[in-house]
């Protein structure tokens, strides 16, 4: 049976991670921070063949005797602060965790190693936020980084550091440079997340409008149940390598406030949406749309959901989660 390791496993991805490496028969371990993480029975709860370890990005001792103790065959590192307003309000903190993170837990892999035979392979979530303001449309693997946040820079840091212990140390050490990707599981401080659970509320009657930032910016969105799956295609790989991840389509936020508000039934949002600056961020990332061919052609991956798609399921999820609470 083989054995992974997740960091960030009470996050978005990691659940989803932990749900689709189960299924394929892994044993799934996953790294927990903190006294008393308030996160961890919610996922332990969800996953009967997950197990949790202490350790925090933070700190080399911890994550070299998690590595020890789980013996990974796989280690996924998706910890991080991932929140690109929060890295503006606190850069030392998100370098710490979002940058130096990546290189603690590399060093981890290196020093405990696996066996000859087996060495472990890493896996670096890397991000869109690094092509930033961009130069050139669509993005791809050889598009140069011009990242426009302190999540941004810490990305690339660690997007650059597995490229180095890759070629310095020749650890499987693979990044998927994922693009915007949420879900029914997205933290409520994400934009999509917050337009949809906020709209669930105009519906019901529980609240009057949303305060957004800026509507203008274009992600390229996919679903994170799709994402996951070309995490583990990349360390199926013989050789390691680094892949975009991403749909090929571009949304604003307006279009997704279009689809959101006519899939719940009405005919413009425009009277329900305020602008408050507080969601302004310093340095915008204005446009992002992936080019996803090498994905395509050396993993056999292409995204399932639709954008109207992952905007109804999440619409409706929390529709009914309202629904749910207010019944209560
Ligand atoms: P998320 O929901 O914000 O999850 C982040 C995870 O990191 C949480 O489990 C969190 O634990 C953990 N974490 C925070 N500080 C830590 C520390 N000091 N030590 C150990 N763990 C710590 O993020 P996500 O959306 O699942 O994304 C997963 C990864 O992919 C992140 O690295 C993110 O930056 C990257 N990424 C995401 C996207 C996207 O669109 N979702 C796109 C590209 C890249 P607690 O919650 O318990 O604090
Ligand atoms: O913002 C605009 C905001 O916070 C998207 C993370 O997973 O994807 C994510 O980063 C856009 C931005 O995601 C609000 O200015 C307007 O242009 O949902 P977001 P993000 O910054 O794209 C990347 C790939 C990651 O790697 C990150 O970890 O929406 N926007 N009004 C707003 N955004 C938020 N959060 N809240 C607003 O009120």
């Amino acid at each position: 049976m083989k054995r992974a390791l997740i960091t960030g496993i009470t996050g978005q991805d990691g659940r989803y991670l932990s749900e689709f490496l189960a299924a394929k028969g892994y044993q799934v371990y996953g790294l927990v921070h903190g006294q008393a993480n308030p996160k961890a029975a919610l996922v332990e709860g969800e996953n009967p063949r997950l197990e949790l370890v202490e350790g925090d990005l933070r700190d080399l001792p911890s994550l070299i005797a998690a590595v020890e103790q789980v013996q990974p065959d796989e280690v996924y590192n998706l910890g991080a602060i991932s929140f690109v307003q929060l890295s503006f309000r606190q850069p030392e903190l998100t370098a710490e965790i979002t940058g130096l993170g990546v290189l603690r837990m590399l060093e981890a892999v290196r020093i405990v190693g696996g066996t000859q035979n087996n060495p472990i392979r890493f896996y670096q979530a890397s991000s869109s936020e690094m092509f930033g303001k961009v130069r050139e449309v669509p993005q791809t693997e050889a598009t140069p980084f011009h990242p426009r946040s302190p999540y941004g820079v810490a990305k690339m840091f660690g997007h650059n550091i597995a490229v180095n212990y890759r070629e310095a140390y020749g650890i499987h050490a693979s990044s998927g440079i994922l693009f915007n990707h949420e879900s029914e599981r997205r933290g409520h401080e994400f934009v999509t997340r917050k337009i949809t659970s906020s709209l669930a509320r105009i519906k019901l009657g529980l609240q009057d409008s949303i305060s957004l930032g800026n509507l203008e910016a274009r992600r390229d969105w996919g679903h994170a149940a799709d994402y996951v799956e070309a995490m583990w295609l990349m360390l199926q790989q013989e050789e390691p390598g680094d892949y975009v991840v991403s749909t090929g389509e571009t949304h604003s936020i307006r279009e997704f406030l279009d689809v959101a508000f006519r899939l719940a039934g009405y005919d413009s949002w425009e009277p329900y949406v305020r602008h408050d600056n507080r969601f302004d961020r310093p340095a915008e990332v204005d446009l992002l749309i992936g080019d996803a061919s090498k994905a395509r052609d050396r993993l056999g991956w292409s995204p399932k959901v639709s954008f109207e798609e992952l905007v109804k399921r999440m619409y409706e999820n929390d529709l009914a989660l309202e629904r749910r609470s207010a019944a209560q």
